[in-house]
């Protein structure tokens, strides 16, 4: 397992850490390469949430371009795609990922955080798609999935722009849920984590494939989507112990089938 993204697990919980600080986290071929074996842990049994951070003061300040200028239109391509590989796998993973963001999110790193099921943010977080700096434009899903987060206006004049913008700027929008003091960030996405862990792991798993699936489609589609998730509910002892838990007044003791 490669030192560039270190995956730990503490009850249940993986945290990924995105480690190549001395670059700021730029994610170059092998830091992808890297993250992709870690996500592709997230289907380990046992696992309830992960959460995805940075080591030192970036979150990630985007693709590694000193790699990409001498790419040509093929390798661009390849790159580009590589890249949405990685993050498309972040979203069908079968457990909730928390995107931490810590620092600098920047070009690749707003985009790694938008595939994350949500993100809370470091108070000295900063977040942007500055590619158009560059002669270029986002690669890894910031012309689609940041306008699916923050709205089409909001994401074109970031896009357009290339600015940066602070934390609660990100909160303002609806692009982090959560702010939090930076010695704090860590330990409060811990806690939202294990509380998400200790819910019907099952049903969490149906929440976020049905919620992810019905996105993109027509209202009558997805409402089909979820009638289907809550019916197969039905058929897990979760559901079972859930509603008896209850119905005892007791913890419920779920094991996820
Ligand atoms: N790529 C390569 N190296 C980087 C990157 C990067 N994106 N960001 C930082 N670094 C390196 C610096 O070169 C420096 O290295 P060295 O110490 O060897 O000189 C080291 O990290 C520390 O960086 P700084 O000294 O610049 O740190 P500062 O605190 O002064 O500045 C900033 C921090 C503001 C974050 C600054 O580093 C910066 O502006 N970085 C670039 C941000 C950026 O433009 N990101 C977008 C990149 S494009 C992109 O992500 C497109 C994604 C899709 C690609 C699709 C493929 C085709």
């Amino acid at each position: 397992m490669s030192e560039l993204v270190l995956f730990e697990v503490q009850d249940g919980i993986a945290t990924l850490t995105i480690n190549r600080p001395d670059k700021l986290n730029a994610l170059d071929l092998d830091v992808l390469s890297a993250l992709h074996e870690a996500v592709h842990r997230l289907s380990e049994p046992g696992l309830r949430c992960a959460i995805l951070t940075g080591a030192g003061k970036a979150f990630v300040a985007g693709a590694d371009i000193s790699q990409m200028r001498d790419l040509d239109v093929n390798g661009a391509r390849e790159f580009a795609k590589r890249g949405h590989e990685v993050l498309a796998n972040i979203e069908a993973a079968p457990i909730p990922v928390i995107a931490a963001v810590n620092g600098y999110a920047l070009g690749g790193g707003t985009e790694i955080a938008l595939a994350c099921d949500f993100i809370h943010a470091s108070a000295k977080a900063r977040f942007g798609q500055p590619e158009v700096k560059l002669g270029v434009i986002p690669g890894f899903g910031g012309t689609q999935r940041l306008a699916r987060r923050v709205g089409i206006g909001m994401a074109r004049e970031l896009v357009y722009s290339g600015k940066i913008i602070k934390a609660d700027e990100a909160l303002r929008i609806g692009l982090a849920n959560a702010v939090h003091e930076p010695d704090a960030l860590l330990g409060a996405v811990g806690e939202l984590a294990r509380e998400i862990g200790k819910m019907g792991p099952f049903a969490v798993a149906v929440s976020k494939r049905v919620m992810r699936d019905g996105e993109e489609k027509p209202l009558p589609e997805a409402n089909a989507l979820e009638i289907e998730g809550f019916a197969e509910c039905f058929g897990t002892s979760d559901q079972t112990e859930g509603m008896s838990a209850f119905l005892d007044k007791r913890e419920a003791s779920f094991t996820g089938d």
